[in-house]
């Protein structure tokens, strides 16, 4: 299976990407974690994203707050799909990084997850990746399958709970 690239802009946005990760190590994928900033370290950042297909990545995952550049940079510098996390910092609620990421210029691309998304990134690679792999696409469904169930199961908790109150 192709590894995922995970690039974080510093180590303060480490809380959002453990949702990732943890997504990932569910799904038993590969991937690689990396502290890049698109202001602080341009150059490492973006060699990073100039090697990854040769390096065996199939998928980048960026995340980064405040001028979220991050992504964008990232996604001018390889073809390989590239998401987008907006990281929520002090000011504007995250709005700031939302806006810095989605709003990319035609020619390339940035498929920009919720702000503090890192779950649905983590997904999103999945599923990416998953075009090609059957195994992977059999887990996430499995992963829907009990996903629901579990809602299923809280519907019928909060139904009995309410019948208790009559
Ligand atoms: C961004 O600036 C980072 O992605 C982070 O979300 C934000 C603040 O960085 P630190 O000052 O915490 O390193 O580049």
């Amino acid at each position: 299976m192709k590894k995922t690239g995970i690039v974080m802009g510093s180590d303060s946005d480490l809380p959002v990407i453990q949702k990732t990760t943890a997504v990932l190590d569910a799904l038993e994928m590969p991937y690689e974690v990396h502290v890049y900033s698109a202001h602080r370290t341009p150059e490492e950042a973006g060699n990073f994203a100039k090697t990854a297909r040769e390096k065996g990545f199939g998928v980048i995952i960026a995340a980064a707050g405040m001028a979220a550049h991050l992504a964008g940079a990232i996604a001018a510098n390889t073809t390989l799909p590239v998401i987008g996390i907006p990281c929520k910092s002090s000011a504007f609620d995250g709005m700031d990084a939302l806006l810095s990421t989605v709003q990319m210029p035609p020619g390339i691309p940035v498929a920009t997850v919720a702000v503090n998304g890192g779950a649905n990134a983590g997904l999103l690679a999945a599923q990416i990746l998953a075009v090609e792999d059957a195994a992977l696409a059999e887990k996430l469904l499995a992963k829907r399958k009990s996903d629901a169930a579990a809602v299923l199961e809280k519907d019928q908790q909060i139904l009995s709970r309410l019948q208790d109150k009559d």
